[in-house]
This record gives C-alpha cells, structure tokens and sequence, in this order.
C-alpha cells in the first residue's frame, strides 16, 4: 500500500502473476502447468461472528495471491516463496502431522492435510507463490494463500471437489495445522467472492447471498486504511475472545451466541456471571444485527446510510469486544471528522486496516486527514488505498 494519496485498485495487476511465473522458472528450471489466484479480502461489517455461527459481509480485494505449479511425479511438496530465500520441501510424513511444517510454508503443507485427511489423492507439486496481499494487514494474507494453493492442487490431481467446500477445507488448514482458531469468513470470502458485490454470508448455513456494492454508481469509494500496527490473530487475544463467546453460548444454553437475538439480549446479559462477558456478547449479538441492517439498506439502494452501522461496530468492537488499537481508533476518528460517513476497524483486531466510506471525490482529502492525525499521534504513516470488490480464486491460465 502507499501512503498518503490513496491508490485505486480496481482490477488486478499482472505483476504478481509475472513473479510468480518467473519464480516458479527460476526456481525450478521449468515451465509451471498453470497459475492460480486468490484475491485479500475486507470485511465491510460483522466481526468476530462467524465463529459464533452469525452473518459477515466480506468482499474480496484486488490484491492478489498467484501460485504457479506444476505436478512432480512423487508424492512430496516444494514451495518456494518470494518472501523467502529457500524453497520448503515436505512430503506425507510432514502433511499428515499438523505442526511439522512450520512457518509460511505451513499454510501450504495444512492445505495438502487437509485435502488427505479429507480422504483426496493430492498430486505431489512443485510451487512458486507470489502475492501483493501485504502480510499482517489483517487482509488474509494466509487466507488467499491457501485458497490460490487450494485451486491449484485441485486442478492438479483432477479433484473431485466442489468450489462451495473449499471454505470449510482451507478453513481446516488454518485451524487445525497451523493451529490459528479462526472462523470461516476469509476463506469464503476469497474463495467465493463475486465482482461488484459483497458476500453476505450465514456462517452457520454456509449460504451466500451476494449483495450489490456498486459504490461508484453512487459516487462513493471505499478507502482503505492500514493502520500499521502489526495484526496477529493466532496470538492469545483472538483465542480469548473465541473461548469466552463460546463459555457464553454454553452458560445460555444456546449452540452459539447466533442464537440470541436483540430482543433477547438483557435477558442474556442478566444471565452472564460477569461484566466483561457481558460485554462481549453484546458485540457479537449486536454486531449480527448490525450486519441485517446493513443488508437490508444494501438491498434498497441505501449505500451511503451505511455510514452509521459501520461506525456503531467500530465502537462496539472498541469499547465492548475490545479489540482496537491506538493506531486504528486514531484513523476512523479521523476519517469521521474529514467527512466520512462511517468508518470502522476490519478484520481480528489489534491492528489491521480501517474501512471508511467516503465521497468519491473526498478520498484524496480524507486519506491525507488520516495520515496528518498520525503523524500529530507521533504513528508510522498510514497506508491507503481504495478498493472495489472483485471475484474468488480462480485459474489464470
Ligand atoms: C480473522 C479471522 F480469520 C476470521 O475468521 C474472523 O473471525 C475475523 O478475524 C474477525 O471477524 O480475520
């Protein structure tokens, strides 16, 4: 991302996809059979309700994660990266025990587990990745990884596997190789992204509606703020707040906290043992609401009245599920006062991108607002750019 002056990315470019190509011949001495790509994704509104089994409404960035492959004649795996010098090279010992591999790779090496476990014959594979998904911005980065590697190896083998399961399966990867316990929302929303829309998903279902999100028709863009403070969501803090909704959801006697709506909610509350658990459930029940409503307004047209929601989950999430930092409560109070009509945190929180929706042509003034309050703040300059929703992961050629 750039810093000031925010840049529009509106389709992909064909500079990663040349990297990885160059990368996978360089590497490997060898033509790739072909390259796939997954795009990063925002999430519009509805955070850390998806493992609660609630709605999101995510859309997918045009920044893009590109594998190259080719399929190797043994049943073992390399990858090579351009974030990293060495290729990792892996075979069935190392895929079939969560944890082996470690690092970048594991994102990697958890699909292949996936897949096996899974019971799927999975080609043994050479592959070079590249991506323009900055790492750590909380845009999933790992997400687009494992969807681009997903389709490559679903390809590869002749997999007899629908795209709809492709969630569930690089979710798997995520959580139970590399062992970050996340929801389902980045992996759907990479893998089934639509252009011009964002995905409003039942994570309990797994059904997606695409919504309409034509922001230029209405004369809005969406800036997208990163924030520079470092996002980590396999740290304890995610987990934390996973474990306490879930503790929540068993104290009520519900399967998850989807169930309890807004006109059950002081009913709740009066049954929580103490006022920080209190706290959270009232994000992730009002946060769902949030998101109808969002839906809703969407669907009648409404696009810039969603200015409001969005600027109500950013306070929930500051001061109820407490998951902002300095950094990010800094840029939506600044996009706000330049003029924007919402503006929230995305993503796991404790860092990561901000979302404000503005004026298409106040982009430019209230990205340079944001970083002129960062710099008073004494914070690294913020990254911006604006963004328009694109499609899933797909094969390029
Ligand atoms: C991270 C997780 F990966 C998602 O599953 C989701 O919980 C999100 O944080 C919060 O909404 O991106």
């Amino acid at each position: 991302m750039t810093t000031a002056t925010p840049t529009t990315a509106t389709a992909p470019s064909g500079g990663v996809a040349a990297r990885a190509w160059a990368g996978f011949r360089q590497r490997y001495d060898a033509e790739p059979a072909g390259r796939w790509a997954a795009p990063g994704r925002v999430n519009l509104i509805g955070e850390h309700t998806d493992y609660n089994e609630g709605f999101v409404l995510p859309f997918a960035l045009p920044l893009r994660t590109v594998v190259a492959a080719a399929p190797r004649d043994d049943e073992r795996w390399t990858v090579w990266s351009e974030l990293a010098d060495e290729p990792v090279e892996f075979g069935p010992a190392e895929a079939d025990e969560p944890g082996r591999v470690t690092g970048w790779a594991a994102y990697v090496a958890g699909v292949v587990w996936a897949l096996r476990a899974a019971g799927h014959r999975v080609p043994g594979a050479r592959l070079a990745v590249a991506s323009d998904v900055p790492v750590g911005s909380g845009l999933s980065s790992s997400a687009a990884v494992e969807a681009a590697v997903l389709a490559a190896l679903v390809e590869l083998g002749g997999l007899d596997l629908p795209a709809d399961r492709w969630p569930r399966l690089a979710q798997r990867a995520e959580n139970d190789y590399v062992g970050a316990p996340t929801g389902i929302m980045d992996q759907s929303a990479v893998i089934r992204g639509r252009p011009g829309h964002t995905l409003f998903l039942d994570c309990r279902t797994e059904d997606v509606e695409p919504i309409p999100f034509d922001l230029a028709a209405a004369g809005l863009a969406m800036l997208v703020v990163d924030s520079r403070a470092p996002h980590r969501h396999a740290d304890g803090e995610y987990a934390a707040r996973r474990a306490s909704c879930e503790r929540a959801a068993r104290t009520l006697g519900v399967p998850a906290l989807r169930d309890v709506t807004v006109a059950d909610l002081d009913a709740a509350l009066a049954r929580l043992p103490d006022e920080e658990t209190r706290r959270r459930v009232r994000h992730v029940v009002t946060e769902d609401q949030r998101v109808l409503d969002t839906v809703a307004l969407l669907r009648a047209g409404r696009v810039r009245d969603i200015g409001p929601l969005l600027t109500a989950s950013h306070a929930s999430m500051r001061d109820d599920f407490e998951i902002t930092v300095p950094e990010v409560d800094t840029a939506v109070e600044a996009a706000l006062a330049a003029g924007a009509y919402g503006a929230r945190m995305t993503g796991g929180g404790f860092g990561g991108c901000v979302l404000a929706l503005v004026d298409a042509d106040r982009a430019p003034a209230v990205a340079d607002a944001v970083t002129a309050a960062y710099a008073e703040r004494g914070f690294a300059a913020p990254g911006t750019l604006t963004a328009l929703p694109v499609g899933g992961a797909t094969r390029l050629d």
